[in-house]
């Protein structure tokens, strides 16, 4: 059978337009292995899009947009109400998820057929299937390290900026190399420096204002130990983001006896965010798919609906403790 690159690389060949597309609130390891591909398939000297909402939320995609603006880098974005390639000859590729409802455009299949997934994270019954070419590497700590190897291994060479953003992507799915990381994860991040990436500019992407900070450390400051090597923040009634979540349950990590954090918010009208992370030893995601969530055992979430907080608290002391 021939290896997975080469078989994308077929796909790319039999196709003249690509979609571009990851998962909802799109983060760095996605933006990344999107830019990664969109390259990939510019070398060919075809045209891809990335589907993006309009306004990006995450401050780090919106440094990394401006980035590539300043320096004159061409990336054709559109958002979902505005694609219109032809059915015929048109490849979606799905990055950096596996599950239909977390696309940013979850009916894409139904529009166009051929498309092909490239993921890190554990399958699930909602996996995608039935499509041309899936390629889920648990063992690859981001989507990033995945378009990354995909490009040494056809030796393209990508702008140093690209390098950076995809550099970064790693660092933010890894918690800086801290977890899910592998030799592999190294050597891709070594042929992204060899590509000009830069840690200066890697270090300015994923800075982020006083405010968010302060915000953050003091949830951090009012999280409690559940047990003896378990921390848990309980968030208040405002609305966050999935990755200020996931922030405050990496910063937890880093204190003594901390070996799994947890943190709860609303993420959603009515919708309700678990953010888990485990230094290794502790799985995190048994609990999280206990909760109708996913991920890895390191690094895992989940969604609820409902607009009580405290019984979604409730539900996840009552499971450890089981
Ligand atoms: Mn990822």
């Amino acid at each position: 059978m021939k290896h997975i690159y080469e078989q994308i690389t077929e796909q790319i060949e039999n196709h003249d337009q690509f979609i571009i597309l990851a998962h909802k609130s799109i983060d760095l390891d996605a933006y990344g292995s999107a830019l990664g591909m969109y390259q990939i398939i510019k070398s060919y000297g075809k045209s891809a899009v990335i589907v993006m909402e309009s306004r990006p939320k995450n401050r780090s995609i919106q440094k990394s947009m401006q980035l590539l603006k300043e320096k004159q880098m061409e990336i054709v974005y559109t958002t979902k109400d505005k694609i219109n390639f032809p059915k015929e000859k048109t490849l979606v590729i799905i990055l950096d998820t596996n599950k239909k409802e977390l696309l940013e455009v979850p009916n894409i299949l139904e529009q166009y057929p051929d498309c092909i997934l490239l993921d890190h994270h554990i399958e699930s019954e909602s996996t995608i299937h039935n499509i041309i070419l899936k390629h889920i590497d648990n063992t690859a700590s981001s989507a990033s390290e995945i378009v990354t190897r995909y490009l040494k291994t056809l030796k393209i060479e990508v702008a140093p900026e690209i390098a950076t953003i995809l550099l970064t992507g790693i660092v933010v799915d890894t918690n800086n190399f801290n977890i899910k990381t592998t030799s592999k994860t190294y050597e891709a991040a070594s042929y992204l420096m060899t590509l000009g990436a830069s840690n200066i500019e890697k270090q300015t992407l994923l800075k982020e204002n006083r405010e968010d900070y302060f915000t953050r450390q003091d949830f951090v400051k009012k999280s409690v130990m559940i047990n003896k090597h378990m921390a848990l923040c309980v968030m208040d009634h405002n609305r966050y983001q999935n990755h200020q979540l996931a922030l405050i349950a990496e910063d937890l990590l880093q204190f003594d006896a901390v070996e799994a954090s947890f943190t709860i918010g609303f993420i959603g009208k009515k919708l309700v965010g678990i953010s888990a992370r485990s230094v290794g030893e502790i799985d995190v995601e048994k609990y999280m798919r206990a909760m109708g969530g996913g991920g890895h055992k390191t690094d895992a979430a989940c969604v609820i609906r409902t607009s009580n907080i405290q019984k979604v608290k409730r539900r996840l002391l009552k499971l450890i403790q089981e």
